[in-house]
């Protein structure tokens, strides 16, 4: 069945053209009466400061840390708190992030992915993709995208899956199963940038989706079964996907990446999907 999205985001707020959070955050319209705790980044600046607000549903802003954990508290009072945040936020509050789910607090937890810190200047984090180039990293950067999908996983948690802009229906029935299930879920939005991966405006979505068509972004829903979702499901099939090369040329992050390297990507792929079709047998 294709859900109604709609637009909780108001015209004339301070986003880039082009911007995922905008996109994404049109998923959360699919839960009745959300709250959302925001951290800082790009979505502070995009909600706006009170009394304005561009959320057409209560915001709670909050230091880095303590999102999950003023989370759970409100909801002892409500239902369909919602915890949207950015990987860097997600780097910085993992301690509260891993405490909330070991205790199962009954939130949803979404992490909108634009693999940097964007908002204050494009600084590598920890889900940032091997070899692309931000202020922190300019040779690209050495070191792995943590994959933080199946660490919540392996907090053993009633739902957990990934998502991305490029595929909206996807990602707002995972936001609807979500609100439907209670203790702590938690999905892994991925949200390419136009300035901070260097590309057109005009084309998150196409970059998107093509994350996803290449393999190197995959979706997947755990909600006590394991499995691929949407597009994913047809690129199971290596020879059904597109060249990873396609994918990274299409950015300026990866401007000058060797050809010994996109083949470094690949086999990188390779070892996810084999650990992914690993988990679809175990659980
Ligand atoms: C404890 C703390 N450290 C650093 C900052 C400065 N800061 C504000 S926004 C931001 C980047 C956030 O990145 P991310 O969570 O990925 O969100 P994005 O801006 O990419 O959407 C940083 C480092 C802060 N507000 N608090
Ligand atoms: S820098 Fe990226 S995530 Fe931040 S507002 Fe602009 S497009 Fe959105
Ligand atoms: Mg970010």
């Amino acid at each position: 069945m294709r859900l109604e999205i709609g637009c909780p985001l108001l015209p004339g707020n301070p986003s880039c053209q082009g911007c995922p959070h905008s996109i994404g955050l049109k998923a959360l319209s699919v839960l009745e009466n959300p709250i959302v705790v925001v951290p800082a980044g790009c979505t502070t600046i995009i909600a706006g400061m009170h009394p304005k607000s561009s959320l057409k549903f209560p915001v709670v802003h909050v230091p880095f840390a303590s999102a999950p954990a003023v989370a759970c508290g409100l909801s002892k009072a409500y239902d369909n708190v919602v915890v949207w945040m950015g990987d860097g936020g997600a780097d910085i509050g993992f301690a509260t992030l891993s405490g909330s789910a070991v205790r199962n607090d009954n939130i949803i937890v979404i992490v909108s992915d634009n693999e940097a810190y964007m908002n204050t200047g494009i600084q590598a984090s920890g889900t940032t993709f091997w070899k692309a180039k931000t202020t922190t990293s300019p040779t690209g950067k050495r070191e792995e995208k943590k994959d933080l999908a199946l660490i919540m996983l392996m907090h053993r948690v009633p739902y957990v899956a990934t998502a991305s802009v490029g595929y909206m229906h996807d990602f707002a029935q995972k936001v609807k199963k979500a609100g439907e299930i209670r203790g702590f879920r938690f999905i892994h939005l991925h949200s390419p940038c136009p300035p901070g991966w260097r590309f057109d405006s005009s084309k998150t979505v196409e970059i998107a989706r093509m994350a996803v068509k290449s393999g190197a972004w995959i979706l997947w829903e755990y909600d006590g079964k394991f499995k691929l979702t949407g597009a994913s499901r047809k690129c199971r099939d290596k020879g059904k996907r597109i060249p990873i090369e396609e994918y990274l040329r299409a950015q300026g992050r990866f401007r000058g990446i060797s050809d010994d390297d996109v083949k470094e990507i690949e086999k990188k792929v390779d070892e996810v999907w084999n650990l992914v079709e690993s988990l679809e047998k175990m659980f």
